[in-house]
């Protein structure tokens, strides 16, 4: 066989023996090469031009200035991150070796992207003064009743009235919250070092990480998210420092991808009118107002119902494709009431109370199958998708809202508390179970068929519950607080049947176990807050010791297995005696999970419940009409 003297030239015989390669290539050859590597280079590159993000730009150049940018604020996630120095511990470079590989490192594309695999498993089967208001004082009779002993001084627009108290009278309770204070320090300090603007922390190779819940932009989530806990804190050094990044490097105007209206209205909206409330400064009323706006074009649908994905830039919206045909969800449209009513109160512009209530009006009118509310609507048609229900991811904080929307309102907003009295009821008669061994849960339905899983998610509900019970006489509330008791029990037992006393994602009831996570992909601990803000409730609202003692727990076990030397981690796997470390320092870490575990510790006069309401990531909102720090416009 003879060679031609072009490619290919895989191996070259002489009298049919194969004989070595040449080393190197022919000029001709070398020409072919470089002309094909050229193109590749140009395809890919050329790519970039046909993302989402840049395909509607107006011309080309402004297109090459838009990929330029967005080049270069991605420019140190592209890079592949330092190895650790040799002087660095066995496990930092263990852990480094394993979160490099993208396919170990569930975070490196969010929460979104586990939400998406949870419905393809199903489809499976497959600083101002205090505001000078005549305020009536409504006491609740029935909530644990607080005097609110804080003075608020006198103070311009420097001078921050400090919203601090809430020492518990016995020195060992005032201890646990200095320890959970110093944890919050830790946190923060490390963020503040290793990833300053981004959104997040990863704490073990000290870095900045930049989940796509954001919209894999560096938006300064755990600022945003972190700020009220730092207030509530005392630690007002590092407020300022927030809130001068704040109003000086966050700039709607810069973010061009699509981001999640929810997560963005429940952290970056939610945080900030919460500082605004506390603090009166009006950069962070302007900030909150500017986000609202960027994400008002998601709600221009036939029904009103929001899209869950908004483009800042372009003002388009759309939904994730896996969610029953596009289908928005239950727990995202449904979770921006209490934001929107109050951004229109302070702002004094109605439009943004107008599109909740229309979904109320949307939601409230609809036939429910058995009473329930399935996870997905179809914002076009308005018609339910897929008949799924849960009080866990895609249902949880819909039903939270329905309650804290009556609160809020000082209990004038009597439509919410019927919708949610209303939910409650079909959600116990057919999504409460009870285990062989007596455990009490929310399964999750999937039309007729009962799932006996619950989320970690879905153990807010004890906390729900009992406020519920605490805020209205009615035929409902001793069943509320008995349900409440019962399913923060099981919340507890699942981290108490753990190797390292925190908790997985997901839990199951079968014959085999209880309580337990049984898949690989629902062992994992990401520092959620679901089962702590169920002790702080229960604990406010009972008096009973065994909550403040089950926070202690999870204290210990978060310094145990949490604590990094750059922050606090996740886990791949709570069962694991040695568990891997996911290197992702939530945002909700700060503003939830540190925030419940300091309000746990503290006595009742801090943010007492008879004068704010928590949204769903923990932003206290004041109750209009009995807190003077409602600011309303006038
Ligand atoms: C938070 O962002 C909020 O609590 C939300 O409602 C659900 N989950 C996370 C924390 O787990």
């Amino acid at each position: 066989m003879t060679s031609t003297g072009i490619l290919p030239t895989y191996q070259r015989f002489v009298n049919g023996m194969p004989v070595p390669l040449r080393r190197s290539f022919r000029s001709r050859e070398r020409s072919v090469i470089c002309l094909v590597v050229a193109t590749l280079c140009i395809i890919c590159f050329s790519t970039f031009f046909y993302l989402p993000e840049f395909r509607n730009s107006g011309g080309r150049v402004e297109s090459m200035y838009k990929v330029y940018d967005q080049i270069k604020r991605s420019g140190p996630d592209l890079l592949i991150p330092p190895p650790p120095k040799l002087n660095e511990s066995p496990e930092a470079q263990r852990i480094y070796r394993h979160e490099d590989d993208p396919k170990n490192d569930p975070h490196i594309i969010g929460d979104r992207e586990k939400l998406k695999a949870k419905i393809e498993e199903d489809h499976e089967i497959k600083v101002l003064e205090r505001p000078e208001q005549a305020v009536t004082e409504k006491k609740d009779p029935e909530v644990a009743s607080v005097e609110d002993t804080e003075t608020v001084p006198p103070g311009s627009a420097k001078t921050y009235p400090l919203k601090q108290g809430g020492e518990d009278r016995d020195e060992s309770v005032r201890k646990k919250r200095d320890k959970v204070k110093e944890m919050m320090k830790h946190a923060w300090d490390n963020y503040v070092r290793y990833a300053w603007g981004k959104n997040e922390l990863r704490p073990v190779s000290k870095r900045g990480h930049n989940g796509s819940v954001f919209g894999s932009q560096p938006l300064g989530a755990s600022i945003l998210d972190g700020l009220d806990t730092l207030y509530m804190m005392g630690m007002m050094e590092e407020f300022k420092q927030a809130r001068d990044w704040v109003a000086k490097e966050f700039d709607v105007n810069s973010v061009v991808s699509d981001v999640s209206v929810f997560e963005v209205n429940i952290r970056f909206v939610g945080g900030l009118l919460t500082c605004y409330a506390l603090t009166g400064d009006p950069v962070f009323k302007d900030k909150a107002q500017q986000i609202a706006d960027k994400l008002l074009p998601a709600f221009n649908t036939p029904s009103g119902i929001p899209n869950a994905l908004v483009n800042f830039k372009t003002g388009s919206s759309k939904n994730y494709g896996w969610a029953s045909g596009s289908s928005s969800i239950l727990s995202e449209f449904g979770t921006l009431h209490l934001e929107m009513a109050y951004l229109s109160d302070v702002t004094g512009n109605t439009i943004y109370r107008n599109k909740v209530d229309k979904i109320r009006h949307v939601l409230n009118q609809m036939e429910k199958p058995n009473g329930l509310f399935p996870n997905y609507l179809n914002p076009r048609s308005g018609k339910w998708g897929q008949h799924h229900m849960s009080m866990g991811a895609l249902g949880d904080s819909f039903y939270e809202y329905l309650l804290k929307a009556w609160l809020q309102s000082a209990k004038e907003d009597t439509e919410a508390r019927q919708m949610f009295d209303d939910a409650m009821s079909a959600v116990l008669k057919h999504m409460l179970q009870t285990s062989s061994s007596g455990l009490s849960y929310f399964a999750e339905l999937k039309f007729e068929r009962v799932e006996h899983k619950m989320d970690h998610l879905a153990c807010f509900s004890g906390g729900l519950l009992a406020l519920a019970a605490k805020t209205l006489n009615n035929d409902l509330s001793s069943r509320y607080m008995d349900v409440a008791k019962a399913v923060t029990h099981t919340c507890h037992e699942s981290y108490d049947r753990s190797y390292t006393k925190l908790g997985p994602e997901s839990f199951r009831f079968t014959e085999g176990a209880e309580a337990r996570a049984l898949k690989t992909s629902e062992k994992y601990y990401i520092l959620r807050p679901e089962v702590i803000e169920s002790y702080f409730y229960l604990y406010r609202l009972t008096k009973d010791e065994k909550y403040r003692d089950w926070g202690w727990e999870a204290v210990q076990a978060l310094e145990k297995y949490c604590r990094a030397p750059g922050g606090y981690t996740g886990l791949k796997n709570v069962y694991s005696e040695e568990p891997q470390q996911d290197d992702v320092q939530q945002s909700f870490f700060l503003a939830e999970t540190l925030k419940y575990l300091y309000l746990l510790f503290s006595d009742d006069n801090l943010y007492p419940f008879d004068q704010w309401v928590f949204n769903t990531e923990a932003h206290p909102l004041p109750i209009k009409g009995v807190n003077p720090y409602y600011r309303e416009s006038v």
